[in-house]
C-alpha cells in the first residue's frame, strides 16, 4: 500500500487531498501540531482512516521522527499560515512557518530519503501569491515574481528553496504554483467563503449586511477538489517540475458577489454591502489570472468546475449548512 504524509491535513486541500488520495488506494497519515488541537476530533469524525502523526513546522526533529515513522512515498507540504490579511499581523509567524517551515521539510526529506530506490517525493504547495504587483498577464512558470505580502514572500522563499534542493541534491521535488481554490469546506476568513456564508445568512434572516475590503480585486478562481488531483498528478510523472494550476479566467470579488447573491435569491448585493477599511491590506494584488497549459500538456490536468459552477456549489453548500445550524438551536 503506498503511503502519503500530507502537513496541513486539517485545512481545506489537506481534507479534499486525504479523500482523493484514499480513493486511489493510499494509507493517509496527516501531521497535526499542537497538544490539544481542537481539530483532530473534526477530522477523525470525517477521515476515521487517516492516522494522525504529531509534529511541527517550526521542529525539525519533529518532523524527521514523523518522517522516520511513517516512511511514506510522497510527501505533501500544505501547512504553513495560509491567510494573506493575518500575515500583515503576524510576519515573523508567518515566514517561521510558511518559509522556513519548507527548509525544515525538505532538510527532513533529505535526512530520512526512504528507501533507496524509492526516494520520498516531495510536493511543495506555492501560490498565485507570489505574482503579487503582476509583471505579466497571465502568468506562467517563469513569470518573475513580486510578492505583495509577508506571506507572499515567504511563499517565494519556498518555492526557491523547493528549485534548489531539487538542483543541489537530485531530489524529487515538485513546486505546485497554484492560484486561488475554492468550495464549501473554505475557511469562512477568505472571501469567497465570506460571501456564500453571510448570502445565506441574510437570506435565512440570521444576519443583516456584509462588512468587506476591496471589492474590486480580481482573483483566478477555481475549485479546490479539481487542485488537488494536480498534486498528485505532479508527483507521478518520471521527472520534477514545476507547474502552475489555475483556470485561465478571471473575475472581480464584485462579480462573485453578483453571482452569490442571485443565486440565494437576494438580487441586487448592493443594499447588502459596505465597506470598511479595517479589510483592506497594506498592499494589495489587484489581478490575477494563471496559464495552465503546461499542466494541462505535461499531465494531462484539466480543471472540471468552472466560475459559475463553484458559485452554485458554494452557495447551495451554506445555505444547507445554516439551515442545519439553525435547527440545532
Ligand atoms: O482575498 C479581497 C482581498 O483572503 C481575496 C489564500 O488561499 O489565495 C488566497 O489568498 C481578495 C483580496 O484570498 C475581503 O483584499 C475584499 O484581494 O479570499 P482572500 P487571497 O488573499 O487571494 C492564494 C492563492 C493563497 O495562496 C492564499 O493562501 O478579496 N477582499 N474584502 C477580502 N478578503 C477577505 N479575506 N475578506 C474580506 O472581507
Amino acid at each position: 500500500m503506498r503511503k502519503a504524509f500530507i502537513t496541513g491535513i486539517t485545512g481545506q486541500d489537506g481534507r479534499h487531498l486525504a479523500e482523493f488520495l484514499q480513493t486511489k488506494g493510499y494509507k493517509v497519515y496527516g501531521m497535526m501540531k499542537g497538544q490539544y488541537n481542537p481539530r483532530a476530533e473534526l477530522l477523525r469524525d470525517e477521515f476515521p482512516e487517516v492516522e494522525v502523526v504529531p509534529g511541527d513546522l517550526t521542529d525539525l526533529t519533529s518532523l524527521v521522527t514523523a518522517l522516520e515513522y511513517v516512511q511514506p512515498d510522497e510527501f505533501y507540504n500544505l501547512g504553513a499560515i495560509s491567510f494573506v490579511a493575518m500575515s500583515f499581523n503576524q510576519a515573523e509567524l508567518t515566514a517561521n512557518v510558511t518559509g522556513l517551515g519548507v527548509l525544515r521539510a525538505l532538510e527532513a526529506v533529505r535526512m530520512v530519503g526512504g528507501a533507496q530506490n524509492n526516494p520520498i517525493r516531495f510536493y511543495q504547495a506555492s501560490s498565485s501569491e507570489m505574482f503579487g504587483k503582476v509583471r505579466e498577464t497571465p502568468q506562467t512558470e517563469l513569470t518573475p515574481f513580486h510578492p505583495r505580502s509577508p506571506y507572499g514572500v515567504a511563499k517565494v522563499f519556498g518555492h526557491d528553496i523547493t528549485v534548489n534542493y531539487r538542483e543541489s541534491y537530485g531530489m524529487y521535488a515538485c513546486s505546485g504554483i497554484l492560484f486561488n481554490h475554492e468550495g464549501p469546506r473554505r475557511g469562512l476568513e477568505f472571501v469567497t467563503r465570506k460571501i456564500t456564508n453571510t448570502a445565506a445568512r441574510i437570506k435565512l434572516g440570521i444576519d443583516k449586511e456584509i462588512v468587506l475590503g476591496n471589492t474590486d480585486a480580481k482573483r483566478d478562481w477555481g475549485y479546490a477538489g479539481d487542485y488537488v488531483k494536480a498534486m498528485w498528478m505532479m508527483l507521478q510523472q518520471d521527472d520534477p517540475d514545476d507547474y502552475v494550476i489555475a483556470t485561465g479566467e478571471t473575475h472581480s470579488v464584485d462579480e462573485f458577489l453578483t453571482l452569490a447573491f442571485e443565486k440565494v435569491g437576494l438580487g441586487d448585493f448592493h443594499q447588502y454591502v459596505k465597506h470598511d477599511p479595517k479589510y483592506l491590506r497594506p498592499a494589495e494584488v489587484d489581478l490575477l489570472i494563471g496559464d495552465p497549459s503546461k499542466a494541462e500538456k505535461k499531465l494531462g490536468w484539466k480543471r472540471e468546475v468552472g466560475f459559475d459552477q463553484l458559485v452554485d456549489m458554494m452557495v447551495k453548500h451554506d445555505i444547507a449548512y445554516e439551515t442545519h445550524r439553525l435547527k440545532k438551536i
